[in-house]
């Protein structure tokens, strides 16, 4: 039986106005999985929209509309948009589905039961948009310290959540399991900043507005937004009245993949509502950091947003993909610009692999018309094939830890090496001089390079990917056995990536 691998996104709240830096956490996790489902993972990979609250109250309220009206018509640009970034997502959870609000209910009627879900009255601040508490002195500048935006008291009746309770727990946790939440400096953050300090009982229902999951045993009161949004991770596989064998396949989830803002909600809130449900916890929550551009936010206000479907219309996916995935340190912040994903596409794509894979495809055909078999081994080749020989390995290890920056660059290097390689042996002097047994172990030797790389890009770049393997001629792309030698028969060669010219 093969081994299971649960990835999450987080949901994202229901927008017209998606942007590149939303588009990082799918990309990453979509990377991931194929690479894992390539690898023979049996792999689930969850995604969907986070619907309820008040933000999107208001927002329907502006527009008009009922909260429902509201995001079941924008609910499609989500889909939509990943769909044209070739997401292979295994399941899309709305919050408002019903199974999920009814499992919901009965998470929280649970934890009421336990005792970890108690009574009492809120008083404090709370940031609309960011949808979390605040305490006087959590605020910068008396602002949210997340968005920088105003905070607003509230004051109601309200159920809280035993968080306080867990601290030690958590803390005990963290200790045991040093991989659970990356990069350490997130961790370092949550340790010292929140849970040292104490945490406090979480406020977990709302009573001044209407849009959430109702609470089954007092109907004034909506469940926390956040409560609500955390727990997809388990109500999507049935939690918890149908735990079969969904449930037991996949859960705990290998991979919470978050950006760095909501790592608190990951890393603290959710794995004390798992205690208080007694079940086992993430094996890990990776908390990325934030595509920026000039040093600060994207967003419609600031005039800096673009409809990520326009670079992709303008660039392709895959040259989209390939800058998310290789240009930022995975765990830091990096810069976005149109410059920087030109530089990227005209370097890497059109240079090094359009190239490589144009002028060894194109030398096939000039040479031994399209086909092209494996001879006897040259020993000056041998440091050539051995790097293509240990790519897989490589790649192996570092997409163990998901540096999907580092294994693209192990790529890239030997596709880099292998244009080197074409400089070196000159094929169109052998061709000259007449030593076709030499040129046709060259070319076999450049098909092999474009055909172990590709293999290897596809889950980065998995359009691309297809067509290198319609004009090498290649149907096995599978992982298993990678360096076998196989006959080649190329097609004609057709143009990847254009040199993108600067306006
Ligand atoms: O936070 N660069 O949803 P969301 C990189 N509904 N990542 C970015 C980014 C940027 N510029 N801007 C946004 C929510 N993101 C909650 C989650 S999960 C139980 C509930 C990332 O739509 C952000 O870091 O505001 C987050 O990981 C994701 O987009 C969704 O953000």
């Amino acid at each position: 039986m093969s081994k299971s691998f649960y990835i999450s996104t987080p949901i994202y709240y229901p927008s017209a106005d998606f942007h590149i830096g939303h588009c990082y956490t799918t990309i990453i996790a979509d990377a991931i999985a194929r690479y894992k489902r390539l690898s023979g993972y049996d792999v689930y990979f969850q995604t969907g929209t986070d619907e309820h609250g008040q933000k999107i109250e208001n927002k329907a309220k502006d527009a008009g509309v009922t909260p429902k009206e509201y995001v079941d018509k924008i609910i499609e640009n989500a889909k939509d948009l990943w769909k044209s970034l070739d997401i292979s997502y295994d399941y899309f959870i709305r919050t408002t589905d019903e199974d999920h609000v009814k499992r919901v209910q009965k998470i929280f009627e649970k934890l009421y039961k336990s005792g970890d879900i108690y009574k009492g009255e809120y008083s404090g601040l709370y940031c609309t948009p960011c949808e979390s508490f605040w305490t006087e002195a959590q605020l910068v500048d008396g602002k949210c310290p997340d968005c920088s935006r105003d905070v607003h008291l509230i004051k109601e009746e309200a159920y809280f959540f035993k968080l306080s309770k867990y601290a030690d727990k958590l803390l005990k946790f963290y200790d045991e399991n040093p991989d659970f939440l990356l990069p350490l400096s997130r961790k370092n953050e949550m340790i010292n900043n929140f849970i040292k300090p104490g945490l406090q009982d979480l406020c977990v229902s709302r009573t001044s507005f209407d849009w959430g999951i109702p609470v089954t045993f007092d109907k004034k009161h909506v469940i926390y937004v956040w409560i609500d949004a955390l727990t997809n991770y388990i109500t999507s596989l049935g939690y918890p009245d149908e735990v079969g064998d969904k449930f037991n396949k996949y859960w705990p989830c290998d991979l919470h993949l978050v950006g760095k803002e909501i790592v608190r909600f990951h890393a603290i809130i959710w794995p004390c509502i798992l205690m208080a449900l007694n079940l086992p916890l993430p094996k890990q929550v990776f908390g990325h950091g934030w595509l920026i551009i000039d040093g600060g936010k994207i967003s419609k206000s600031l005039g800096n947003y673009k409809d990520p479907r326009e670079y992709i219309k303008q660039y392709g996916v895959d040259a989209v993909r390939y800058f998310a995935l290789r240009e930022v340190p995975f765990g830091s912040d990096g810069n976005f610009s149109e410059e920087a994903l030109i530089t990227r596409t005209n370097g890497d794509l059109a240079n090094v692999l359009g190239n490589l894979v144009n002028r060894s495809i194109s030398m096939a055909n000039k040479y031994f018309d399209g086909k092209v078999s494996n001879k006897k081994d040259y020993p000056e080749d041998k440091e050539f094939i051995s790097c293509l020989e240990s790519l897989k390995d490589e790649v192996d290890k570092k997409m163990k830890t998901y540096e999907v920056g580092g294994a693209l660059a192990s790529i890239f290097d030997v596709l880099r090496r292998s244009n080197k390689y074409v400089d070196e042996t000159t094929p169109w002097i052998l061709y000259k001089e007449g030593n076709l047994e030499r040129l046709e172990k060259v070319i076999y030797n450049l098909l092999e390079a474009v055909r172990i790389c590709s293999i290897l890009l596809q889950p980065f770049m998995p359009s691309t990917t297809e067509k290198i393997f319609k004009q090498l001629g290649v149907s096995d792309t599978s992982f298993a056995d990678i360096c076998k030698k196989i006959d080649f028969s190329v097609n004609k060669p057709e143009v990847l990536f254009a040199r993108i010219v600067e306006k």
